[in-house]
């Protein structure tokens, strides 16, 4: 397989408006407020509120007179998105569950110097960030200080009956590589004494926002709401928002959705940091396309551009994203590649700038992540390498 040793993250566009029966998941968009009752009167039924827009399963025998209404601006699919997980590279330094393993330092928390911000006295202390995934492994032993757990579990916008524990695993190891924490036993230091990994971020709060399910796959509309609940400061009030998926749109309604929560997201405070894609192509994938959206490549231990990273104009900046280990489902740990591990050091690094006092907006921060980064030979294709330590205290100790 080609990406064999790659957490692919895709989004297939079915063909036709398939799912069961003669239902159809939908959006509709309306030319003002949305309206509930234009779908429920036609015996539809209404899962998200978006922007001037609700997500609904309709019978597709009322779908002409819905998007005829007066008030209907369009009718387009809820695409359905799904995760490609490859096989794993193994479970690096071993253990989980009862058997954990003694700290180290992960090669890229290590590369982007994350280590120097920490005895500093900087943790990203409390800093709320959402994992906008497949759910976190809360009990996991590596997100315990002290016997606290840093994870709160948020809603579940692709089966709300259901929590948002992490049943795919994905979404736990993304947390690790933005907030394990470094000090486990709760002694005041990070050694060896602890266990698993270190995030990039050890002390930030993190929230799982699930939108995808055990097999990996959600809506469209479930990863707007995620993004919509996890930014709005009455709700999920996050500074940093990561979106470790990805895909292809062509429907102009649909990315100026995207764009707009997005876009919203930013204008409420939130840092927003997306996996660039791993198909080794420079053809926009989104969210991470938006503009106002970080979108993140990947590298490998030696600052080369990782097989499977996307490239091009609406890239931003590279992070570690090949062999990376961190915690998985069930107390465990796996290494895995993708753009999906990219983000998240970009995530964290972000929390640390927040943490940090120095920008109290989000385009301070982002040009802290972004006028830092170091060079590397693959930046004209994949941006320069994010510096926690320069961004977050302003100083090149490290080695990036
Ligand atoms: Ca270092
Ligand atoms: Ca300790
Ligand atoms: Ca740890
Ligand atoms: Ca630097």
């Amino acid at each position: 397989m080609k990406f064999s040793n790659v957490i692919c993250l895709v989004i297939f566009l079915l063909s036709g408006l398939v799912v069961t029966a003669q239902d159809v998941n939908v959006i509709v968009g309306f030319n003002g407020p949305a309206d509930d009752t234009v779908v429920t009167l036609r015996g539809g039924k209404v899962k998200h509120h978006l922007q001037n827009a609700v997500s609904a399963t309709v019978h597709s025998s009322r779908l002409d007179e819905i998007a005829n209404h007066q008030n209907v601006a369009f009718v387009i699919e809820d695409q359905p998105m799904s995760i490609v997980m490859m096989p794993p590279g193994g479970n690096g330094n071993g253990g989980g569950g009862s058997t954990q393993p003694s700290q180290a330092l992960e090669w890229g928390v290590n590369k982007i110097d994350a280590e120097f911000v920490w005895p500093n006295g900087n943790t990203s202390n409390e800093i709320r960030v959402a994992v906008i995934d497949t759910g976190i492994d809360s009990n996991h032993p590596d997100f315990k200080k002290g016997g606290i757990s840093s994870v709160i579990l948020g809603p579940n916008f692709n089966n709300p009956s259901r929590s948002s524990a992490d049943d795919n695993g994905h979404g736990t190891h993304v947390s690790g590589i933005i907030g394990a924490r470094g000090d486990n036993n709760g002694d005041g230091a990070f050694n060896s004494s602890d266990i698993g990994v270190i995030g990039v971020a050890p002390d930030s709060v993190l929230v799982a926002v699930k939108v995808l399910n055990k097999s990996g796959s959600g809506w469209f509309s479930d990863i707007i709401s995620g993004i919509n609940w996890a930014s709005n400061p009455a709700q999920g009030n996050c500074k940093v928002l990561n979106l470790s998926l990805g895909g292809s749109l062509t429907d102009p309604n649909a990315i100026a959705l995207i764009t707009s929560s997005v876009d919203n997201a930013v204008a409420n405070g939130s840092v927003v940091v997306a996996s660039a894609g791993n198909s080794n192509s420079s053809a926009p994938s989104y969210p991470a396309a938006v503009s106002s959206a970080i979108s993140v490549s990947a590298t490998d231990i030696n600052n080369n551009k990782a097989s499977f990273s996307n490239y091009g104009s609406t890239v931003d900046i590279a992070a570690p994203g090949v062999n990376i280990r961190s915690t998985y489902k069930g107390g465990s740990y796996k290494v895995l590649s993708g753009t999906s591990m990219s983000a998240p050091h970009v995530s964290g690094t972000a929390a640390l700038v927040w943490s940090s006092g120095q920008s109290s907006t989000v385009s301070g921060v982002r040009a802290l992540l972004m006028n830092t980064a170091d060079p590397i030979p693959a930046s004209s294709l994949i941006g320069n390498l994010v510096d926690a330590e320069e961004a977050s205290l302003g100083t090149q100790n490290g080695n990036n």
